[in-house]
């Protein structure tokens, strides 16, 4: 290739990158609730995540992508620039710390709760009181440390990655603190819900430095997920209440 050739390249690439704006969402509730969101404003995804193997998959928009990455990624790869915006539970915002990720909307959509679990002949009562000593299993330690020091009872954590409801089945632990969307879960291994810790739903996260360099963009896509949630049929289709 020429030289001028290879300068132009370059330049295109730039061009590119410099106005590419990319989107982190987790395959599952996440990624379906929010293209829902985005088809009701003109925004399709050109794959679909479960058919194709593809973790980086084309939109209708020339300078949106979407990128496919674990749930409790997303705040990662927003934070240090590997995508400009993505969605995420409050769950996993707070988990990782929301610091340097700009925050302009709740979205609303793959809502459910934290909860307290506790089997079912459990006196929790008791053991949560004020002064009191429990052991508690979970995948959200930052959440469950807070909520439990609000109340004033000491805990001993123990973090998992999944399947909390085996730990207070197998002497683990004497509670857990997970979401609870349905509460069939919770009901299907004989745990009862005993405490509401906080209501959860997802939200837009920003990266700072790509908002100030790619304001326009980044403002189109907010605003498109904002208009997205003010129309009651994809309200409705994305279970946003
Ligand atoms: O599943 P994986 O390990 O890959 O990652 P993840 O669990 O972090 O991702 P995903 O897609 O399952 O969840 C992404 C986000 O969806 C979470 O961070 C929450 O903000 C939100 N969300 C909404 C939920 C639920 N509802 C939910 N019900 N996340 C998980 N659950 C689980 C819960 O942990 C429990 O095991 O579903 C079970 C309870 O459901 P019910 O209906 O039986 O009560
Ligand atoms: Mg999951």
């Amino acid at each position: 290739m020429a030289r001028s050739a290879v300068v132009e390249a370059q330049r295109d690439h730039f061009v590119i990158a410099h106005s590419m704006i990319t989107l982190a969402l987790s395959k599952g509730r996440i990624f379906d609730e929010s293209i829902t969101l985005l088809a009701s404003v003109g925004v399709h995804v050109l794959d679909d995540p479960e058919t194709s193997r593809k973790l980086i998959l084309g939109t209708n928009q020339p300078d949106l992508r979407v990128l496919l990455v674990r749930a409790t990624d997303v705040p990662t790869y927003v934070e240090y620039g590997g995508a400009e915006i993505g969605v995420t539970g409050k769950d996993v915002l707070i988990e990782h710390g929301g610091a340097g990720l700009y925050q302009p909307l709740d979205l609303r959509i793959a809502r459910c709760h934290m909860a307290v679990a506790a089997p079912e002949g459990f006196d929790y009562v008791h053991a949560a009181r004020r002064g009191g000593r429990l052991t508690i299993a979970t995948k959200y330690p930052t959440i469950a440390r807070g909520f439990f020091a609000g109340k004033g009872v000491h805990v001993d954590l123990i973090k998992l990655y999944g399947s909390m409801e085996l730990a207070p089945l197998t002497g683990l632990a004497d509670a857990i603190v997970d979401l609870v969307s349905t509460g069939k879960t919770l009901q299907a291994n004989h745990l009862i819900e005993v405490e509401h810790v906080m209501d959860i739903s997802s939200r837009l996260v920003v990266n700072q430095a790509a908002l100030k360099l790619k304001t326009e963009p980044i403002r189109r896509l907010i605003e498109a997920f904002k208009k997205a949630i003010a129309v009651p049929a994809a309200r409705a289709a994305a279970k946003v209440k």
